[in-house]
């Protein structure tokens, strides 16, 4: 799998540099089992994690020429649900992304502030597991500035994104730590490619966390929970997939 080569590239070239001890830890992590006990949720051993993988790294960026002329849409493509079609009709005017969990002051933000909020505007190859990438641009302002302002409590370790869609009766959800969270290119997009989101993809808010994966771009973002645990949430791996197909916590490209 591509990730397996890029990560096998990151632990050569990367700040920590070559050596024995590096490339037998690389073995390791090719092994199935091995990932398994590395990589997955509160388990991950998140200092051994570290010491494979430069976190602090950017994600390419690319120019507007290589923009993908069709990015497609995957998974949900539109929540349909009573309340969500109720905020369509109206355009988002009543949406609130709520900021809440392990926060001094919880935030419920309007659409409208969040876009007057300052924002970065970054074109990025989303990658899905499923075997099809698309460079898109997005624009939005730092999940970080949003977290601050929430007053987010140092004992938290873990942010949770509630989106609002359901499969199967189930709430779309995902968490990453506080690196990706304060990650510089760590966004809530409310813009892709200049417009707007789209119902297809993730309107009125997602998750752009761009070192990793697909399925960690949370669509349709109503709710971010600070919390010390991913236990009892959800089944308790982290995200929607992480619980139903054993799809790895941390989907670091
Ligand atoms: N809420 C929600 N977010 C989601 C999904 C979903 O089904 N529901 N699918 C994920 C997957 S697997 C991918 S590849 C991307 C697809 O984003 P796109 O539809 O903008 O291409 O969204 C991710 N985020
Ligand atoms: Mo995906």
């Amino acid at each position: 799998m591509s990730r397996l080569i890029t990560r096998r590239r990151l632990v050569t070239t990367g700040a920590l540099g070559a050596g024995a001890l590096l490339s037998g830890c690389d073995k390791v992590v090719q092994v199935p089992a091995a990932r398994r006990i590395l990589f997955s949720g509160e388990d991950m051993q998140r200092g051994l994690q570290r010491a494979l993988m430069n976190r602090d790294a950017l994600a390419p960026e690319y120019s507007t020429a290589q923009m993908s002329p069709v990015f497609r849409s995957n998974g949900t493509a539109n929540p349909d649900t009573p309340s969500y079609n109720a905020m369509v009709a109206n355009r988002f005017a009543d949406y609130r992304l709520a900021i809440g969990g392990m926060v001094a002051k919880p935030l419920s933000i309007p659409l409208d502030r969040l876009r007057r909020l300052p924002a970065r505007t970054q074109i990025t190859r989303h990658d899905c597991v499923e075997g099809w990438s698309a460079i898109g641009q997005w624009h939005g302002p730092l999940l970080g500035t949003l977290l601050k302002a929430a007053g987010i409590r140092r004992d938290a370790r873990y942010v949770v994104f509630t989106c609002a869609d359901r499969i199967g009766g189930t709430p779309y959800y995902e968490s990453i730590d506080l690196i990706d969270a304060f990650h510089p290119q760590t966004i809530l997009a409310w813009a892709m490619n200049g417009a707007p989101l789209t119902v297809a993809h993730g309107a009125p808010l997602r998750l752009r966390v761009e070192r990793q994966l697909g399925y960690k771009q949370a669509k349709y973002v109503m709710a971010i929970d600070a919390v010390a645990s991913l236990a009892g949430i959800g089944l308790g791996k982290g995200g929607y997939w992480e619980d139903r197909v054993n799809y790895d916590w941390y989907a670091g490209i």
